[in-house]
């Protein structure tokens, strides 16, 4: 694959993350950007990256960027989007793709409009297991899906001290912990099963409705607020916990747990999806290992090495088995299958009719279940995904 041309949008916990995965593909990281200025030329300095930009419309002149990957704050994923798609780049943006299903709807048509590769980071559907999973469902290792059941459960908030830009409303948007990572848990189950959620019942609960916010800004898994730093008491709206019922499509049902304040548990997404043949099994905590389950014999687990993974899957699984790939091997993964389109539709050759990374239609999908979830906590009811 040819080096292609990036910028990052981002320099908090994630926008890094990006920087590296791309490195490691030989791609070439050209510039960054932060909140102003300055933030963006440490964080160039700091990186090793030729340039930081003052702005995005300086990004975007930039002759060298072909894709722009977003890690900004989720309030700003649509204006930036929109930018960056009205400039004719391809773009990457971290979940979730927007605040409402009206600005994602009209993000997906830009995109649509546009030509241009427009994906999801939804990194967690590039664990080798959880692709070889996928595949097993579609050979007809589980036949029938009863119901999927499972949870997504972080501490790096618990506390009261615990801030992040996430916790307010403003900056991440009315639901928060199903917004960031419960959408990693549907899009995953979802992703693996081939089924969509239908309709939805959930309840949200803000366990500390009272935060200490940091006056000079806290980036994401930063820790307890030190005592030494300036606060101010904020009011919270947005959810620590949440629990949710779902009916899939096709008759399957399913329940999943989200928390941020479940102490330690550092970033466990966990599934089991329940078949009439068989069940699979998994923690995102210890990824390398598929429990796959039997009534009518021994169960089997699975330890990811890529010559017991399906042909499809080896693509995405570079070391030998016993050498760990984990969180920042995904990102490789994803960036590895969304490049390749890049680089297919900069050829002017068909991209993927299908493609595994998730595409702004996914990430359309996964704020319309989120509208359905608030609706359903504040009408305690069962409601349908638009
Ligand atoms: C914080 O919850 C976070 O960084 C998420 O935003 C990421 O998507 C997840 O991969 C890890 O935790």
């Amino acid at each position: 694959m040819a080096p292609i041309g990036a910028a990052v949008v981002g320099i908090g916990f994630i926008g890094p993350v990006h920087v590296e995965a791309l490195r490691r593909l030989g791609h070439r990281v050209v510039g960054i950007l932060g909140s102003n200025p300055e933030k963006s030329f440490v964080a160039a300095r700091d990186l090793g990256i030729p340039r930081g930009y003052a702005d995005l419309g300086e990004l975007l002149d930039d002759p060298l960027v072909q894709v722009v990957h977003l890690a900004s704050p989720n309030v700003h994923h649509f204006a930036q989007c929109r930018q960056v798609l009205n400039a004719g780049k391809h773009v990457v943006c971290e979940k979730p793709l927007g605040l409402t299903t009206a600005e994602t709807a009209e993000l997906l048509a830009l995109a649509v409009r546009q030509r241009v590769i427009a994906a999801v980071n939804y990194n967690v559907r590039f664990y080798p297991l959880v692709l070889e999973a996928r595949e097993r469902r579609k050979a007809g290792h589980l036949g029938r899906i009863f119901h999927i059941t499972g949870d997504y459960l972080q501490d790096w908030l618990l506390l009261p001290g615990d801030f992040n830009w996430r916790v307010d409303a403003r900056e991440g948007g009315v639901l928060r912990a199903v917004a960031d990572i419960g959408t990693h848990w549907l899009d995953t189950v979802c992703f693996i099963s081939g089924l969509e959620v239908d309709a939805v019942f959930a309840d949200l609960k803000t366990v500390h409705p009272v935060r200490s916010k940091p006056l000079g800004g806290s980036e994401t898994y930063s820790g307890p607020t030190s005592v030494s730093q300036k606060t101010e008491r904020i009011q919270v709206t947005t959810e620590d916990h949440a629990s949710i019922l779902i009916r899939f499509r096709g008759g399957a049902r399913g329940s999943v747990t989200v928390s941020q304040v479940a102490a330690g548990r550092k970033n466990a997404l966990r599934f089991d999806m329940a078949g009439e043949s068989s069940s699979f099994g998994w923690n995102s905590e210890s990824p390398n290992d598929l429990l796959i389950g039997y009534r009518d014999r021994p169960n089997k687990l699975l330890t990811r090495d890529p010559a017991l993974l399906a042909p499809k899957v080896r693509l995405y699984a570079n070391y030998p088995g016993g050498h760990a790939e984990g969180f920042p091997d995904t990102f490789k993964q994803l960036y590895r299958a969304i490049y390749a389109d890049v680089e297919r539709t900069i050829a002017g050759t068909p991209r993927e009719p299908e493609p595994l990374y998730a595409t702004f239609a996914d990430g359309h999908r996964e704020v319309q279940i989120c509208e359905a979830i608030l609706k359903s906590h504040a009408t305690e009811r069962w409601v349908a995904v638009a």
